[in-house]
Parts: structure tokens; C-alpha cells; sequence
């Protein structure tokens, strides 16, 4: 199959003349970090790049960093570029560390925004008779209003779903014949799976077609929503700091990878180091926003490992694709599409005098529709009230993490201790 491009002049754009656009938005970018001050501006000034130097995008992997640590640094809004009064709204992931990541918009970023996402649903075969069910929330989370931007942009129907039980989302369904689906991987799984007990079969369900994100998942997952919905699940990727979902998504022609938005975000892939690594190597993806004006970023370090490659070869597709997210590069977990961060864990469990520093982290995704984070921690003296325990950390893991976990105190001396100095296996439980 192959689906018609929403931006022909953009996404079928030959690559050679791309490379002269993204070279033109990068120059500008760093004009206007330059122009503004701030953090960003100061780093370019100390490798030498002042107003009026030109970088190439030969050059671009010379340049410094941003990483989430300055998101936290520079809170709420250190980092933004645009004049208060030409901000329009805002939105943030989950927030660990007590604080949240904050994504300033412009109205210029919201049109980028709502054009990406226009483009993904129309890679899905979306048109403006389509009817996009979306059950991702809305609220700071980029989810929700990300798609809404997409469907209403691309001139289809929004039809925000989120928040509904199962029995609404299934009237939903039936009555409104929505073609496309999108939510969480997890949340498909679960849907599915609800919509089976209630006796509602596959083939009697509408969408031809999902858009699922948010959150890592797998090819045996992709299978069993497609068994469960009677659809094509495709896969979209994005964070808040760039722009949020619709940074990068499967078409129902890209061959299992996703299509980057590189005319907006302009791709790399770095090893450990730091250091750029060739076409189809694995790595970190660090995105430059080269066209957002709120909160342009340099080099943005996502801490997703993947690898990129060439478009399908005789495409009109032309835009670079990614692998699926492989992995992270910090133990950064996402449970049910909140970060996890387990020295976040750590920061809680060790506040409590009645543990021990032993504890043991497991994301548990044996059931891929209900990803679970297991904590297991020894408390001091075995005399300890254990139930009560577990309530207590279970709630100020809560409040900590915006998600729930299932603690489980356990005897001092039940963990095994790290000079052991084996290595957990592959595939086994993540001891922190
Ligand atoms: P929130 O927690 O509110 O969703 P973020 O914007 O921080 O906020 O989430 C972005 C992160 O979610 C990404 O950096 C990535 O780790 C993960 N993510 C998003 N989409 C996908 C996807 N399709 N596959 C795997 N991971 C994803
Ligand atoms: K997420």
C-alpha cells in the first residue's frame, strides 16, 4: 500500500534539497538562540560561534548539548526563546523530581505541531472524511491535544474518547465508526481485551487503522492489538521537549520504520560518548528543532536509543526513518506513558527509616495491557509491621511518581547483595 502524502512538497521533498532547507532553518535556529541570550546562546559563545558565524550542519555535531538536566536547571522556563506575550500555551511530562518538563508553545509551533501530526494521521490513510477516535488524555501530557491538533488540521472529525469506560468507548466505536484509533499500546491491549469479554469481535469494529505511542512496546505486542482490534497498528513517537507525539511515525508504507519529521526536527544518533555514529548504527537520538520559535532546541539528548536510516527505497516518501525505540539510555522506565526515574525510587524508599538501603525494581509487562512497577525492599528488623509498611512507601511512591506501584517489604538479608559481582541476565528483573 501506498498512502498519499498530506505535505507533498515537504514530505516527497528531494533529499538533496531538504539538506538545503534544514542547512537554512539551522542557521536561522542558532541566529535566534544567539539573538536571545540565555543558556543556549552563552554554550554557543563559548565554542566560538557568535552572531553572524555560520554553521553547517557538517558542523552541527560540534556543538553543545541540551539535556533534560537543564530542563530542570533552567524551571519553569529558562530555556524559552519567544517573548512571553507570544506564548500560547503549555505542556509537560509527568513530572518527576518534584517538578515537571515544561514545553512553552508559540502559535508558530502549533501550527508545526498540528502539520506534523496532520501528515502522521494522513501516512495512516487518514483523510478528511475520517472520524479519529483518540483516547489519549488531555491535560499538560502532549497526547491528547497532540491528535486533536493532527485530526482537525488534517479537516478529519476529533472525536476525544479519553476518560470514558470501556462501555462508553465501545458506544463510541459502534455508533461513530471512527476508521482511526489512538491511544497508549497498553491502553490498546486493554481495550481490546475489554471489548472481547463484552463479546464485541474484531471484524465488528470500526478502525481500520491505529496510531500507537507514548510508550515503548513490541512486535509481539503490535500483533496482539491487530488480533484483538482487527486493525494496523502503526507506530508514533515524540516528546514534549521537541514538540510531543509526531516527531516521528509509521506509515502504512514505511516498512516497519518510523518516517522523521526532519524538515522540523532535525536528526542524529550519538554513541556514549557523545559522538556521532554512521547511518543504521544504534544509538541516542538527539534532536534539533529547526523551525520552533517557544522553545528551540539545540541538540536535545532524548535519551532513546534507536537508529536511523534512508527512506524507503522508491517512495515518494523521502523523509529518513527510525527504528522503534530500543531502549533507554538512563534506566529511565515508562510505565503506562509516565517517566520513571529509579533514583526517584531510591529518593523514597531510603527517606523512610524503617528500610533498609536493599531494594530490587522490576517492570513487570508480563501483561503487556497493565505494565506494572514491582518494588521489592528490606526493612531493617523483621519486628516491623510489614502491611502497614508497604502502604506508607506504596502512597509516597504515589505522590513521588504519579503512578502506582506494588511494594513488597521484604526480611533483611532476602536480597542478594551486589558484590556478588555477577551480572543480572538478560531479560531478567532490573536490579537498581
Ligand atoms: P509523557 O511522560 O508525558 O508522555 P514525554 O514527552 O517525556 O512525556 O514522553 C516522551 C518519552 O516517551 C520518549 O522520550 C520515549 O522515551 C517515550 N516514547 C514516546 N513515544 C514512544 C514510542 N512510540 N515508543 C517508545 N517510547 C516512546
Ligand atoms: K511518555
Amino acid at each position: 500500500v501506498s498512502t498519499p502524502l498530506t505535505e507533498p512538497a515537504t514530505e516527497g521533498l528531494d533529499p538533496e534539497q531538504r539538506r538545503n532547507l534544514q542547512q537554512h532553518r539551522l542557521r536561522r535556529l542558532v541566529q535566534r538562540l544567539l539573538e536571545t541570550g540565555g543558556v543556549q546562546a552563552a554554550r554557543l559563545r563559548d565554542c566560538g560561534v557568535e552572531r553572524g558565524v555560520d554553521v553547517s550542519l557538517e558542523e552541527l555535531h560540534e556543538l553543545p548539548f541540551v539535556t533534560k538536566q537543564d530542563f530542570w536547571e533552567y524551571y519553569p522556563f529558562g530555556l524559552r526563546a519567544a517573548p512571553e506575550d507570544d506564548i500560547v500555551c503549555v505542556h509537560g511530562t509527568s513530572g518527576t523530581r518534584g517538578r515537571p518538563t515544561l514545553a512553552p508553545y508559540t502559535a508558530h509551533d502549533l501550527d508545526v505541531w498540528s502539520r506534523v501530526m496532520a501528515r502522521a494521521l494522513g501516512g495512516a490513510g487518514a483523510t478528511r472524511r475520517s472520524t479519529v477516535h483518540s483516547a489519549y488524555s488531555y491535560g499538560l501530557f502532549t497526547g491528547g491535544l497532540g491528535v486533536h491538533h493532527g485530526a482537525t488540521r488534517l479537516g478529519a472529525t476529533a472525536l476525544p474518547a479519553a476518560g470514558s469506560a470501556t462501555d462508553r468507548q465501545a458506544r463510541l466505536l459502534l455508533d461513530l465508526r471512527p476508521d482511526v484509533l489512538c491511544c497508549t499500546p497498553s491502553y490498546a491491549l486493554y481495550l481490546g481485551e475489554s471489548l472481547r469479554y463484552t463479546g464485541i469481535t474484531p471484524d465488528q469494529l470500526p478502525p481500520r487503522v491505529g496510531l500507537f505511542g507514548a510508550e515503548p512496546w513490541t512486535e509481539e505486542m503490535r500483533l496482539e492489538i491487530e488480533q484483538l482490534l482487527g486493525l494496523e497498528a502503526l507506530n508514533i513517537y515524540g516528546l514534549t521537549e521537541i514538540i510531543g507525539p509526531g516527531v516521528a511515525c509509521e506509515s502504512l508504507d514505511s516498512a516497519g520504520m518510523l518516517n522523521i519529521a526532519e524538515d522540523h526536527f532535525y536528526p542524529e544518533v550519538v554513541g556514549p560518548d557523545g559522538v556521532p555514529l554512521p547511518e543504521g548504527e544504534a544509538g541516542e537520538l538527539v534532536f534539533t528543532t529547526l523551525t520552533k520559535t517557544g522553545l528551540p532546541l539545540l541538540r536535545y539528548r532524548t535519551g532513546d536509543i534507536a537508529s536511523i536510516s534512508g527512506p524507503v527505497p522508491d517512495s515518494p516518501r523521502t523523509l529518513r526513518r527510525m527504528t522503534r525505540v530500543l531502549g533507554r539510555r538512563d534506566d529511565m522506565l515508562v510505565i503506562r506513558g509516565v517517566n520513571v526515574f529509579p533514583t526517584e525510587i531510591e529518593t523514597v524508599l531510603l527517606t523512610d527509616p524503617r528500610v533498609a538501603p536493599h531494594y530490587v525494581v522490576v517492570e513487570d509487562r508480563r501483561d503487556p495491557s497493565h505494565p506494572e512497577l514491582r518494588v521489592g525492599v528490606e526493612q531493617h528488623s523483621p519486628a516491623e509491621d510489614t502491611e502497614t509498611l508497604e502502604r506508607d512507601l506504596a502512597v509516597a511512591l504515589r505522590e513521588r511518581l504519579g503512578i502506582t506501584c506494588v511494594v513488597r517489604v521484604l526480611e533483611p538479608n532476602r536480597l542478594p547483595r551486589a558484590e556478588d559481582g555477577e551480572k543480572p541476565e538478560k531479560g531478567s528483573p532490573r536490579p537498581i
